[in-house]
C-alpha cells in the first residue's frame, strides 16, 4: 500500500515537471517572436586594446546598442552606418559632427563612461545585390585609427 502511494507521488512530480517544461518552452518561443518585432541589444566594450563586440541584430529590427568605455583614455566609436542608422543617443557619448573632415558622426567617450545609441532599422534587402543577407557593419575608433571592429545584421529567416 505504501509503495503504490509513493508511485503516485512519483508520477505527480514527473507530470509537474513536464508542465514546467512545457511552459519554458512556450517561453522561450514567446521571447524569440517578441525580439523578431522588438529591439535587439548589442554590447560594445571599448578598452585601450580594441573593442569586444557581444550580441548582434538582425534586419528590420530596431536596435540599441550599449558602448562602454573600459580603457584608461578617452575613446571614439564612428561608422559610416552611424550617418543615417543613428536615431537617438543616451548617455555620455559626446557626438562629434564630421570627427578629422570625413564626414561621419563620432562620438567620444572619456574613460568609464557609457551610452547607449539606438540605432535605425537596417534594410531587409541589399540595395546592391537585391539579397537577403548577413552583413557586417564596420565601426573604429576615430582618435585611434588602428582600432577597429564590426557587428552583425544576421539573415536568420533563409535558413528555417
Ligand atoms: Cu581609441
Amino acid at each position: 500500500m505504501k509503495r503504490v502511494y509513493k508511485l503516485k507521488r512519483l508520477l505527480v512530480l514527473l507530470a509537474m515537471g513536464i508542465a514546467t517544461l512545457m511552459v519554458i518552452g512556450f517561453d522561450g518561443r514567446s521571447v524569440v517572436q517578441a525580439t523578431d518585432q522588438g529591439e535587439m541589444h548589442i554590447d560594445i566594450m571599448i578598452t585601450d586594446l580594441g573593442f569586444n563586440v557581444k550580441g548582434h541584430t538582425i534586419p528590420d529590427a530596431l536596435t540599441s546598442i550599449i558602448v562602454r568605455n573600459d580603457g584608461t583614455i578617452p575613446h571614439g566609436i564612428t561608422s559610416t552606418a552611424f550617418a543615417t542608422g543613428v536615431i537617438k543617443k543616451e548617455g555620455d557619448g559626446v557626438e562629434m559632427k564630421d570627427s578629422k573632415g570625413k564626414g561621419f558622426t563620432a562620438y567620444h567617450l572619456a574613460p568609464g563612461k557609457s551610452m547607449t545609441l539606438h540605432f535605425a532599422k537596417r534594410p531587409y534587402t541589399d540595395p546592391g545585390t537585391g539579397m537577403r543577407e548577413t552583413t557586417q557593419i564596420p565601426f573604429w575608433c576615430d582618435i585611434h585609427a588602428h582600432m577597429k571592429g564590426e557587428f552583425l545584421v544576421v539573415e536568420t529567416r533563409g535558413e528555417m
